[in-house]
């Protein structure tokens, strides 16, 4: 109804505003209203000089404005007087006083949140986690009272901006029963902690961490019986001791979502996106079936070279490859692996990681290397008490959540606390992950002044895409030359140094789509009971297959959980956001390369002290999460749509060589 009224308002409003009439703004009619009634007055203000007379002589465009406005004044009065009868209600004043208490208390309540959380995962023990249990207690009985007195509110004539707020307040997936809420909370304390403090033991008696041991072995070894061992003793330690824990928890998941009117916790979860209808999985699908064709090309090629590395015996031309020959635990990412698969060895070697360490590079000048970067194009520095309070490294004197993460401790403007934990090794992989949690922070910094509410990303895959959109900048050989990293290339290279470029970039980014995709396609189902704890592994290993085109070393059952070996799994994050980051970051990375005016292939784009992109990308931040994701989308690229033409263009090239590589080779491995 509003909206119709706003049409007829804003066609009065042009003929009005210029002629010398004040605009009526009765205080009957609700202060948001009013707010948007002057925002009309204001956009047609700046309209209005647009309207003139034909023959533009000035004296008979005002005339023409003035004589019209005088013939639709009384009409305009009448208007504004059946709005005030529309809604004259203090009801909206109301909501929005109540709204301002309600995201003041959920600040203070989301700070001591993440004090808890934070003091456990930076040092795990039974006495931490019980606070980190009370805390999600207090806060969940805490949010689903205010559930219960915001649904009072009649929201239905209320403005967009409150009514969202009150969407959110009113979504909960969380039980009222506080023994589920409790058993909730502690269970997912007990998977992080398995999956933090596991080891795998050598016959020797030596144990070896996940991060950086067993890591470390998958990276760099190229021993196909190491590699085994590494891969298979993370997996014995950490599966079976969750499994049936796992389980548990998805019910008690599910059983909270059931209790608040969803089918389960999937669609929760899903709706982070808001598309309508629960239409996310359609989207990303469609999304996978554009970029297939690219991964296809690079699994046979890296098939291929896997191959003559490890010998037929070991890695076939055809089918599935072994899961655990890709320099990464989960196979994941394949960068690992470049010195294998590397198409022209002979040209300037990219990879930094050596260079790093003959520098001197330790993890705070890594850190100190990455804030310059968004320093450069107008981000904020980090504050002092970042600096402080971040943990950088692992520490050896206690247990920690190493997996890397990013806090907002939803401070006070001017009061600044983000922190960043992180057990940094020096080389490129983390100074990459560095950029990516930074990226986290700048966002923090840069919706600070937004609502409680909508102190969040656009969407979750927003949050994840602003670092590495930075990152795409830093990792060209062009700027990894202006910061000193790469010495020996001269200006423009040829097109085999490109074509190794976007292979290395690729063996990152493009690699990952099939897992970004396939992590949250297995918990949906799990969620939604169509895979059932009895074949948790088999419809794990059929989706790795089917999405990857990799296969286990060794044979699975499913009294094995392989699942878990991945840290989102026991920690409950939803994983689809790194599948939408990993498209949308290169939609970014074209807008913001176009903004800096930057010329050339898209994969050579280096948006370093560009202040234009950087305003850019800002106001993008700013918005936080108080509008739709594709709104935010339009913001920065124009378009409002996840869309994979980005990601296709700028690895053209390589996919072009590619085929010419393949053209023998038996594609796929169904
Ligand atoms: C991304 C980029 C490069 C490589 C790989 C990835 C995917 C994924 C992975 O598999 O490693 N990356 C991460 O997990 C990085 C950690 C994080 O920054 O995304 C972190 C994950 C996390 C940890 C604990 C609780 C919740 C989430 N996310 C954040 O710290 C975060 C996310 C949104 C807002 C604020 C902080
Ligand atoms: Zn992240």
């Amino acid at each position: 109804m509003w909206n119709v009224w706003k049409i007829w308002l804003c066609f009065g409003a042009v003929l009005l505003s210029c002629s010398g009439y004040t605009w009526p703004l009765p205080d009957q009619l609700s202060a948001a209203q009013q707010r948007e009634l002057k925002e009309l007055q204001e956009d047609v203000e700046t309209e209005i000089s647009d309207i003139c007379c034909n023959n533009g002589l000035k004296r008979c465009c005002v005339e023409t404005k003035k004589s019209l406005a005088e013939r639709k004044i009384e009409e305009w009065k009448e208007l504004i007087d059946s709005l005030k009868e529309l809604k004259s209600t203090p009801d909206e004043e109301k909501a929005m006083k109540w709204l301002e208490e309600y995201n003041e208390e959920l600040r203070q309540r989301q700070a001591k949140s993440a004090e808890a959380n934070w003091a456990q995962s930076t040092n795990i023990t039974d006495e931490n986690a019980a606070k980190v249990v009370d805390v999600t207690m207090e806060l969940t009985k805490w949010s689903l009272k205010k559930m219960e007195e915001g649904k009072k509110f009649d929201t239905s004539g209320f403005s967009d901006d409150v009514k969202r707020q009150f969407g959110m307040i009113t979504k909960s997936g969380s039980s009222s029963d506080e023994e589920k809420t409790r058993k909730v909370a502690e269970i997912g304390t007990e998977l992080e902690k398995i999956y933090s403090t596991s080891t795998a033991c050598l016959p020797s008696g030596t144990c070896l961490k996940l991060d950086p041991d067993l890591e470390g072995i998958l990276a760099k070894s190229r021993d196909y019986d190491r590699l085994t061992w590494a891969w298979l003793s993370w997996r014995d330690a950490v599966g079976p001791p969750m499994k049936d824990k796992y389980a548990e928890w998805v019910a008690l998941m599910n059983e909270g979502a059931q209790e608040n009117g969803y089918a389960d916790k999937g669609v929760i979860w899903r709706g982070a996106y808001e598309m309508p209808n629960d239409t996310l999985e359609e989207m990303v699908d469609g999304v996978w079936e554009k970029v297939k064709p690219l991964y296809t090309q690079l699994h046979a090629y890296v098939r291929r070279k896997l191959s003559e590395t490890y010998g037929e015996d070991k890695v076939l031309t055809t089918g599935h490859i072994p899961a655990h020959l890709f320099g990464n635990m989960w196979a994941q990412q394949w960068n690992n692996i470049y010195d294998i698969v590397v198409p022209f060895p002979d040209q300037p070697a990219i990879d930094v990681s050596d260079t790093m360490v003959e520098q001197g590079y330790d993890p705070l000048r890594m850190f100190k290397t990455a804030e310059a970067f968004f320093v450069s194009i107008g981000l904020r520095p980090m504050p002092q008490t970042f600096w402080d309070k971040s943990m950088i490294t692992r520490p050896d004197d206690r247990e920690v959540v190493c997996h890397g993460s990013a806090w907002d401790f939803y401070h006070l403007p001017g009061d600044t606390d983000v922190r960043i934990k992180m057990c940094t090794k020096v080389n490129q992989e983390d100074l990459q992950t560095i950029h990516h949690e930074m990226g986290h922070i700048e966002y923090f910094l840069t919706y600070e002044d937004q609502k409680t509410l909508y102190r969040g990303g656009a969407n979750p895959g927003f949050h994840e895409a602003v670092g590495d959109t930075i990152a795409l900048s830093v990792n060209t050989p062009g700027h990894l030359k202006k910061i000193g990293l790469l010495q020996n290339i001269e200006g423009n290279q040829g097109t085999e140094f490109q074509i190794n470029e976007l292979l290395k970039m690729a063996l990152s980014k493009v690699a990952f789509l099939p897992f970004g995709l396939l992590i949250d396609k297995w918990r949906w189902r799990v969620f939604s009971g169509d895979i059932t704890p009895d074949k948790f592994n088999t419809e794990w290993w059929n989706l790795r297959m089917k999405y990857q085109g990799i296969k286990p070393p060794v044979e699975r059952t499913d009294e094995d959980f392989d699942p878990g070996a991945k840290y989102h799994i026991p920690s409950g994050t939803p994983y689809i956001r790194y599948f939408f980051s990993f498209v949308a970051q290169f939609q970014f990375q074209q807008a913001l390369c176009e903004e800096a005016g930057h010329d050339g292939p898209l994969h050579t784009c280096d948006i370093y002290q560009s202040k234009k992109a950087g305003a850019k990308l800002k106001n993008m931040l700013s918005m936080g999460e108080s509008k739709p994701w594709p709104e935010a989308m339009k913001a920065i690229t124009g378009q409002d749509k996840l869309d994979p033409s980005a990601i296709l263009k700028y690895f053209e090239p390589l996919e072009k060589w590619l085929r010419e590589q393949n053209k023998n080779e038996e594609l796929g491995w169904e």
